[in-house]
């Protein structure tokens, strides 16, 4: 009965049909019946925010194709729970641990989208109910921070590529989407500064003038960021009418956002158009690749 309960109410478990009217239900459909039920029992979360966090990792848009598609999806989730118990155990050898076999098994773009990402946004709603600490938000988002940005010194870059600054201006403090971006464009090679979380406008006027920055990108997480984003294209902008600026995050879809803002969706597939186009990296890999031959 609970289960029909929960097909109905939530619509996260659709079983097929016998011609007799049956349910049916696949292995996909008792793993998923599995986790919601961990979910419910051992992390103490309600029906409705487990079910939403499957549908979130259901509707997560698919991700460039790599080696991962063959993998079991089982893995995914074992990792995402295991992670979710180092919230309460807070072990940081035991989290790194998690977060190595992840990174083995994983490509980088699975590990930050499909798993790390998702994972944060649950973190987020274990806080808002009140079921994790400041404390213990702040721990996973150290650790994450660390490891990416462990990954991000191991890629070379090209100085054919378009100098790249990406922050996240005045009062926003949500850092990891802007480092996962930052990751994302030091992977195909392009140079990046990144100056991090809740960076000031004052200052940045020569940081970007005399240092041959050509792009700028900005996160805006919060609502309250808009503002602060609007006031750097405002001041930096003219110093430079070649500067070209992208905004990114969870509000830059936002219309109070300088309309002088190039957007980046959320998406891998999203953020591979944007740099083909605008830092022209397939173009120029060509040209280096043409130097070297
Ligand atoms: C970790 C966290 C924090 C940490 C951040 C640590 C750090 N170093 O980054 C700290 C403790 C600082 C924090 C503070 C606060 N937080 Co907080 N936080 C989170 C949490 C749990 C995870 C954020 C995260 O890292 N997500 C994972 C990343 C990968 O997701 P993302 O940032 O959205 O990025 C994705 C896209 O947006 C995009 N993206 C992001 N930036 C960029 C940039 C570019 C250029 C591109 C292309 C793409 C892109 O790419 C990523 C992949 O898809 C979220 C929960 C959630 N739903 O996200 C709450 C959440 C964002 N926080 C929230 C709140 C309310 C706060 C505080 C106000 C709490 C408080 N009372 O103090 C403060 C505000 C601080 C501030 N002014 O910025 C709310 C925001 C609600 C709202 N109004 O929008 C959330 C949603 C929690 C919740 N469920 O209520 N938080």
């Amino acid at each position: 009965m609970t289960i029909r309960a929960w097909e109905m109410r939530y619509g996260v478990i659709v079983p097929d049909r016998s011609k007799g009217g049956h349910r049916l239900y696949s292995q996909q459909n008792i793993e998923d019946l599995l986790w919601l039920k961990k979910q419910l029992d051992v992390h103490g979360r309600s029906i409705s925010q487990a079910a939403q966090s499957l549908k979130r990792q259901k509707n997560s848009k698919p991700i460039e194709q790599t080696q991962d598609t063959n993998l079991p999806q089982t893995e995914e989730f074992t990792l995402r729970e295991e992670l979710n118990r180092q919230l309460y155990e807070l072990d940081a050898e035991k989290t790194h641990s998690i977060l190595d076999r992840a990174f083995h098994t994983f490509s980088l773009q699975f590990v930050m989208h499909r798993l790390i990402a998702p994972f944060m946004v649950e973190v987020g709603d274990l806080w808002e109910a009140g079921k994790v600490s400041i404390a213990q938000e702040h721990f996973m988002s150290a650790i994450i921070t660390q490891r990416i940005s462990h990954y991000f010194r191991m890629f070379a870059h090209n100085s054919l590529y378009p100098k790249t600054v990406v922050l996240c201006p005045a009062g926003e403090h949500h850092q990891i989407g802007a480092l996962m971006f930052s990751m994302f464009l030091r992977r195909h090679g392009i140079d990046v500064v990144f100056l991090g979380a809740n960076t000031p406008v004052g200052g940045l006027d020569s940081l970007i003038t005399d240092s041959g920055v050509e792009r700028v990108v900005v996160s805006v997480g919060m609502e309250e960021a808009i503002q602060s984003a609007n006031e750097l294209i405002r001041k930096i902008h003219p110093l430079n009418e070649k500067l070209r600026f992208f905004v990114g995050g969870r509000n830059s879809n936002d219309p109070k956002i300088d309309s002088r803002y190039i957007k980046v969706g959320h998406y891998d597939a999203d953020w591979e158009e944007v740099i083909s186009r605008y830092w022209q990296v397939s173009k120029i890999r060509g040209q280096v690749n043409d130097y070297i031959g």
